[in-house]
């Protein structure tokens, strides 16, 4: 457990839970489990959901707020569904209050005016937003105010909006000013008592340069291009004691007040190094404190070929899923490499060959050259040293 950072020293009022992007469903890199039958991706996105969920429990948390994302597409098989319920009932028996949104992923396959998988929660009691909006739940901290901010598909809000006929170029801004003006007139209309807290949770792409999309374009590289994207001082304006967002995978903070837990498990390879885990975060009068609980999430190895023909695969563990990139020119993993993968009780689930060698490049070539000068600038091209060059020319005058 590491602080990410540390807030005024004012002791927290509420701890609270920011859980994001499960992606339950998600098969990604996964096999048959002989012992289960189950999909090993499957089975290890689940088990870092319900290590979370059970954490917070254990930890009695005031609320657990879900920023999106909770499946990986919005037509979840029955067994993924449940497998959902079945803890988040636990917490709401617990006396938790859980928030939670559809996110992009919830909303795919969905058609338009439909409930998406996350309004089944709210059966059992689950806050679920599926628009700009206060919820206030009673915790047994006391309220909390949560404005829900849901994934802004740029469709959505431009039917809402009532927006047609303007420049294409311009849409995106017009969006990001209703959807702004949305969130004020919530907090206008805001009914919160002294010294009571609110916190944002929104599905979303604040456009700071500085941020990590983590695996999330991977895994939906369409949606990155549905959705229109807001600048932080958008939900911080609003006073926010917290901050919770979801979307980009990679755990990052944005500011004193705002973060991206990220996924709960690592999705593809480009997130085989990073941290994966909730915060816990405790709201003050000031900037809150967050403690980053790390989820049991599976082990990933990239393993670079390309760089070292002989590794050193001493400290491999098993489970770890590795992906090989090949050594230019090797089209498939040595087989004394590939034995030693199995031996230590891990799985090459994924081989990238190098880059073809470029052989060819296409050379402006003036008209009416001789052969012998287009070969020299061709050579010219393609940096040959002289001695190559005149090889090359000495072959094409021995077939002249
Ligand atoms: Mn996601």
């Amino acid at each position: 457990m590491t602080t990410t950072s540390q807030g005024d020293t004012t002791t927290p009022a509420m701890l609270i839970q920011h859980i994001s992007d499960p992606h339950i469903g998600a098969a990604r890199h996964g096999h048959r489990n002989p012992e289960t039958g189950e999909n090993t991706a499957d089975e290890s996105v689940i088990r870092c959901f319900e290590h979370a969920i059970r954490t917070g429990q254990e930890r009695g948390v005031a609320a657990q707020i879900i920023s999106g994302d909770i499946w990986d597409r919005g037509t979840p098989t029955p067994e993924m569904i449940a497998r959902v319920i079945d803890p988040l009932r636990e917490s709401i028996r617990n006396g938790i209050q859980v928030i939670a949104e559809d996110g992009n992923h919830g909303r795919h396959g969905v058609r338009p005016g439909h409930r998406g998988p996350a309004e089944l929660l709210r059966a059992i009691g689950v806050t679920v937003y599926d628009q700009v909006g206060m919820h206030t739940v009673e915790t047994h901290s006391g309220p909390l105010h949560v404005l829900g901010v849901p994934w802004p598909q740029r469709a959505v809000l431009a039917h809402q909006a009532g927006v047609d006929d303007v420049d294409p170029a311009q849409l995106d801004e017009i969006l990001a000013d209703y959807l702004t003006e949305l969130i004020e007139d919530q907090m206008e209309a805001a009914d919160m008592g002294a010294g009571e807290h609110l916190v944002v949770s929104s599905h979303i792409t604040i456009n700071e340069g500085t941020l990590h999309r983590g695996s999330e374009t991977v895994v939906n590289p369409k949606g990155v291009f549905e959705e229109i994207q807001l600048p932080i001082e958008a939900l911080t304006a609003t006073g926010a004691h917290y901050v919770a967002l979801g979307h980009l995978h990679e755990h990052q903070d944005v500011g004193p007040r705002a973060s991206y837990s990220g996924s709960l498990d690592r999705l593809t390879f480009g997130e085989a190094e990073d941290p994966k885990g909730t915060l816990l975060v405790g709201l003050t009068d000031a900037d809150p404190t967050r403690e980053f609980i790390p989820t049991p999430a599976r082990r990933l190895l990239n393993l670079h070929l390309d760089a070292d023909t002989e590794p050193d695969l001493s400290d491999l563990e098993p489970g770890t899923l590795v992906k090989a990139h090949l050594a230019p020119g090797e089209r498939v993993v040595p087989e004394p490499i590939r034995k030693t993968i199995t031996a230590a009780g891990a799985r090459l689930v994924k081989t990238k060959p190098a880059p073809m060698k470029r052989t060819v490049t296409a050379t402006k070539i003036q008209n009416g050259l001789t052969l012998t000068d287009a070969t020299r600038q061709w050579a010219k091209a393609e940096k040959l040293d002289s001695t190559t060059t005149q090889k090359v020319l000495d072959r094409i005058n021995n077939y002249l």
